[in-house]
């Protein structure tokens, strides 16, 4: 029998219940890094870079996958990126403008994703498209909304003729606003019909979203006790239209309630939209009752303010305010990011937090800096 190398482990006297066999151990290739170091990286298939054309031209033709890429190129903060992205934006801006701008807003889980799911796939049966963007700022805390919407909007993310994105991140290169408006722009340019923009109903949020879109829809529940909050905090007066949700089973009747207490509450408030009455209606997102009844007000109130010129007026002046955030955001930019401002600002926000100095001294001393 050939003799066996036992293990230096191995008792004196073991008999072959010892017998491992051990082989000898070979020097290792490996640097000691996960991964990554370790194969030659030249071998591999680089991705290609897609260059502003092929941008712009997978955008024309509704490529979805450079749709996708497009817009993570917008959301970079990279310096090179948003250079190649503003260059892609302008190369597009003579095809956008023609889609309709929907806010859709409410508070978390007041069913914003199941009614875009329902209203998106009646959209579908008459043959629009659309591309559904959610700005929602508690999902980098929660991660909840988004993963939860891609079971909500089940059948509208699978539909050829829709395109859903997530909320874009802000960054040092502008925030959520300008990312959402050129989002938006990108997606006009893909052609799309419709645009939701959908929102969580928090702080700022609101009034945000409003300065973006042509019709603002607000969602609420009945008996949430939300309801006397909302008239008070002014969103409703920001809508175009409310609609009264989960209008079902055992809810039904305090949602006509509530339907009836906002219509009443609307006709001591302004409208947001000249020559339009804030509509109030009941849905159930669930089990698709009243949808097609919002679809039929925005669609009325579309035609009314675009007769009117109430839709061209407020996209100009929509514009106007662009115009100013994108002026307040580069100078904000240019400001954080010079050297003088850099070397003096750690110092003085220390002496502030530790009351050494009053925060207007210290915001002149900045000031005077540039
Ligand atoms: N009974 C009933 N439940 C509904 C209806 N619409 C939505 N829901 C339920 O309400 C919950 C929240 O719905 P979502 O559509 O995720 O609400 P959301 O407003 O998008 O929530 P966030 O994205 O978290 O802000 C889910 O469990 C839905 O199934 C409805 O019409 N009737
Ligand atoms: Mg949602």
């Amino acid at each position: 029998m050939k003799k066996v190398k036992k293990p230096e482990w191995v008792p004196k006297n073991a008999g072959d219940e010892f017998t491992t066999r051990v082989v000898q151990g070979k020097e290792s290739q490996h640097n000691g890094m996960p991964g990554r170091k370790s194969y030659n990286r030249k071998k591999l298939p680089r991705r290609r870079q897609l260059s502003v054309e092929d941008y712009v031209c997978g955008v024309l033709s509704k490529d979805r996958t450079i749709l996708a890429q497009t817009i993570t190129l917008i959301e970079s903060n990279s310096q090179k990126h948003f250079d190649k992205a503003q260059e892609v934006l302008k190369q597009l801006l003579p095809y956008t403008g023609n889609s309709l701008r929907i806010g859709i807003t409410g508070v978390p889980g007041a069913g914003k994703s199941t009614f875009i799911e329902a209203l998106g796939c009646l959209l579908m049966k008459q043959d629009n498209s659309l591309a559904v963007l959610a700005i929602d700022p508690s999902s980098s805390l929660s991660k909840g909304s988004v993963l939860g919407d891609k079971t909500r909007m089940e059948k509208l993310a699978m539909h050829p003729n829709s395109f859903i994105r997530p909320s874009p991140a802000g960054g040092k290169l502008g925030g959520v606003t300008r990312k959402t408006r050129e989002t938006t722009l990108i997606c006009e340019a893909a052609g799309y019909d419709v645009i939701f923009i959908e929102t969580v109903g928090v702080g700022q949020n609101e009034i945000t979203v409003r300065s973006m879109v042509d019709f603002f829809l607000l969602l609420k529940i009945a008996g949430a006790g939300d309801e006397l909050q909302g008239i008070k905090k002014g969103v409703v007066e920001l809508a175009d239209a409310i609609l009264i949700n989960k209008a079902d089973g055992d809810n039904k009747t305090r949602a006509e309630i509530a339907r009836r207490d906002f219509a009443n509450a609307l006709n001591y408030l302004r409208s947001p939209t000249k020559g339009w009455k804030p509509e109030v209606l009941t849905c159930s997102a669930i089990s698709e009752t009243g949808i097609s009844e919002v679809w039929d007000i925005i669609k009325k109130y579309e035609k009314i303010v675009r007769r009117s010129g109430v839709f061209t007026e407020r996209r100009n002046q929509q514009n106007l305010g662009w115009m100013h955030d994108l002026v307040n955001e580069h100078l904000l930019n240019v400001f954080y990011n010079d050297p003088r401002i850099l070397e003096i600002l750690p110092n003085l926000e220390k002496e502030v937090r530790s009351g050494k100095i009053p925060p207007t001294k210290a915001a002149w001393k900045l000031l005077k800096e540039i």
